[in-house]
């Protein structure tokens, strides 16, 4: 299965149009890309030609499940994938040039500096599980309404109507996108179910509208595979497939060396994702619930995010 990462990998260096982007970087980029993972028999989609980080990218989805949207949280396990965004508006505020690594302890130590700057504005957590409404008077006035909780709403309809087309979890939120950080790259979560009975198989459609294929790519196809995982959990399904699309697919110019490195290699043996604990609920997991076995990747490709 990892050959179709790779494949595309060489597809989008070799024959994607190369432009300038908005990181400023410059990237090399397709658009409209299909991928397909089974998840059956504790089969995941994690790479085996670089180290891939995944219980960064697990924390990173439990931190989305608990409706954070303040990468505090995050820092006070070690993950700083999120750090270069809050880190370059405090940068350009106060006009110091503070590192990542005093950046990241302030927000650890200081409560009132991370409600500040640790923020990234209503980004995944806070569309998945409290989407704001609005509650309209007879006067035409409205009032904001209780947030939507699309997560458990959608564990709900898996189980009650596990036949529906609407099994959606959306973090596009198209009056709120200005006040984003970033606006969501993995952006739509369609759950399905295909048979019947016992042998009933959750299936997830991830939509992607972009996608740094280097770095991006590795972490959301596992965390992807993960809440798939969590929701078959819950739902007593069993694990069906990833299917993984994207929309503008790209390499950052700068990702030379990672793409010719690890076009380099050849996958090595099949990593399987345990699920050791079940919870009362999909907002009950924690990161040692999770365990990958038969996971012996080569070395760790380190590569520069565009911001
Ligand atoms: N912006 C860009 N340019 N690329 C992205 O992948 C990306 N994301 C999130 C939001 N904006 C993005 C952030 N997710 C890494 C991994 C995921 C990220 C951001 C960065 C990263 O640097 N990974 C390294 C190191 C991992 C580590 O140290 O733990 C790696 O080698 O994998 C896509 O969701």
């Amino acid at each position: 299965y990892e050959w179709q990462y790779l494949d595309l990998m060489r597809h989008v260096w070799e024959h994607g149009d190369q432009r300038m982007d908005r990181t400023g970087v410059g990237t090399r980029s397709v658009f409209g890309v299909q991928l397909r993972f089974s998840l059956a028999e504790e089969q995941v989609p994690l790479l085996t030609t670089k180290r891939v980080f995944w219980k960064a990218a697990a924390r990173e989805m439990l931190w989305f499940l608990t409706g954070e949207t303040n990468i505090r949280p995050l820092l006070q396990e070690g993950v700083t994938i999120w750090s270069d965004w809050p880190l370059a508006k405090f940068r350009k505020a106060s006009g110091t040039d503070i590192t990542q690594a005093e950046f990241e302890a302030r927000i650890v130590a200081d409560e009132a500096f991370a409600a500040q700057w640790g923020d990234l504005g209503p980004v995944y957590g806070k569309q998945w599980v409290n989407w704001d409404t609005y509650e309209y008077g007879p006067d035409g006035k409205y009032t904001k309404g209780k947030g939507i909780n699309q997560v458990a709403q959608v564990v709900e309809s898996l189980r009650s109507n596990p036949g529906s087309r609407r099994h959606i979890i959306e973090g596009w939120n198209v009056a709120e996108l200005d006040r984003m950080a970033l606006p969501p790259c993995h952006k739509t979560y369609q759950f399905h179910v295909a048979g019947e009975g016992a042998r009933a198989r959750l299936n997830c459609l991830l939509y992607q509208r972009s996608c740094d294929v280097a770095l991006g790519l590795p972490f959301n196809l596992f965390g992807a595979a993960l809440l798939t995982r969590m929701m078959a959990a819950q739902t007593g399904l069993q694990p069906g497939e990833l299917v993984w699309s994207g929309g503008d697919v790209h390499l950052y110019l700068n990702h030379a060396e990672l793409v010719e490195e690890q076009l380099g290699r050849t996958p090595e043996g099949s990593p399987r994702l345990a699920l050791v604990r079940q919870r009362d609920s999909i907002f009950g997991y924690r990161i040692d619930d999770f365990q990958v076995c038969d996971y012996a990747p080569q070395g760790v490709i380190r590569a520069p995010v565009a911001v």
